[in-house]
């Protein structure tokens, strides 16, 4: 595959050529770090959106009507729906493609569904990769749905500028979220199914406990109540996804956002590069064979073994 021909195409704004760049980065390997050389330059401007919460509160249906009030401002959309949990949820990626597909036929709108059983470094990573081949190809605005509230779906939440967390009344969600601490990383706390009874409840319950969380900066995140179905408060979520992401930049936090994620998105690479070339030193090196024999005679014990190897394979800890 020529991959200069791909980095052109997509840069123009090809459909086509997205889809295939998107499907490399999953794959990793040499050819994903070629053409994420080449397409960085063109990267980073792009507003992220994460769209967090659990199973069936709504997200995928957000997302659609999101989609609606982006095309608005005529601006470009890209939605990444993300399923970190199993090979075996097919059916729901089936099920958010189907609700999104009122948008299907408008050529400024691309959706794409992951999942993560292609990439060594897991589906966080190759999410980076994926939102940068959007961000080259000129997409103003990308959605990123990711189902729960696990490590690795918050290291997915990282990736985004702004994090809108959806809960549903009824569902105990609420206390959860409280419970476990997720309130800090959402932006924007959108109690959706307002239709349905118990949604003042929950709203009020979480901005309460709002009330008494400490934030980092100086944003108050927003509690919203709507209507996917319908598109009732979703204008408002739009509004406020701008206002965060004015806020971001007026205070120079974004900078230091994308800095946190950065840092978390190289430990990964690093570890990764360092799990692949492991094997390899080790079989290469005299000096790791020593070590090995000195273990195996019972001469060393491995915890001192390893802290002796990394010694010497990445030298002296600063
Ligand atoms: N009553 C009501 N139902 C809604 C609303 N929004 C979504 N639903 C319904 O909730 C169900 C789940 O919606 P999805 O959008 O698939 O939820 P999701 O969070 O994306 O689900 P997963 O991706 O499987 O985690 C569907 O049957 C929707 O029709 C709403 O505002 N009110
Ligand atoms: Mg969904």
């Amino acid at each position: 595959m020529d991959l200069d021909t791909l980095s052109t195409d997509l840069l123009a704004g090809n459909r086509r050529a997205l889809a295939r760049a998107i499907s490399v980065v999953e794959d990793g390997g040499p050819n994903a770090t070629k053409l994420v050389k080449s397409l960085f330059p063109h990267s980073g401007k792009s507003h992220l959106i994460g769209i967090t919460g659990s199973p069936g509160v709504g997200k995928s249906t957000l997302v659609d009507a999101l989609i609606t009030e982006i095309r608005k401002d005529g601006l470009k959309v890209g939605v990444l729906a993300i399923d970190p949990s199993s090979p075996f949820t097919g059916g729901a990626i089936l099920g958010d493609r189907i609700r999104m597909q009122g948008h299907t036929l408008d050529k400024n709108v691309f959706i794409r569904s992951m999942a993560n059983h292609n990439h060594a470094g897991g589906v966080a990573l190759a999410t980076y990769d994926a939102v940068r081949m959007l961000e080259a190809s000129g997409y103003d605005v990308v959605l990123i749905e990711t189902v729960g509230v696990g490590q690795s779906e918050l290291a997915i939440t990282q990736t985004a500028d702004t994090t809108i967390l959806v809960l549903m009344p009824g569902s105990g969600d609420d206390i959860q979220a409280i419970k476990s601490g997720i309130m800090e990383v959402g932006d924007i706390f959108v109690v959706n199914k307002g239709d349905l009874p118990g949604a003042d409840k929950s709203a009020s319950e979480i901005s309460s406990s709002l009330e008494l969380t400490n934030f980092a900066t100086a944003w108050r995140p927003p509690v919203i109540t709507a209507v996917s179905e319908s598109g009732r408060g979703v204008d408002q979520i739009w509004q406020s996804a701008r206002n965060h992401r004015a806020f971001l930049q007026e205070s120079g936090q974004i900078l230091e956002r994308r800095k946190f994620k950065i840092q978390a998105e190289l430990s990964e690479l690093v570890a990764a590069i360092a799990r692949d070339n492991l094997k390899t030193s080790m079989e290469n090196s005299k000096e790791v064979q020593k070590i090995l024999d000195q273990v195996a005679q019972h001469e060393l014990d491995p915890h001192t073994a390893a802290q002796d190897l990394v010694q010497d394979l990445f030298g002296q800890p600063a």
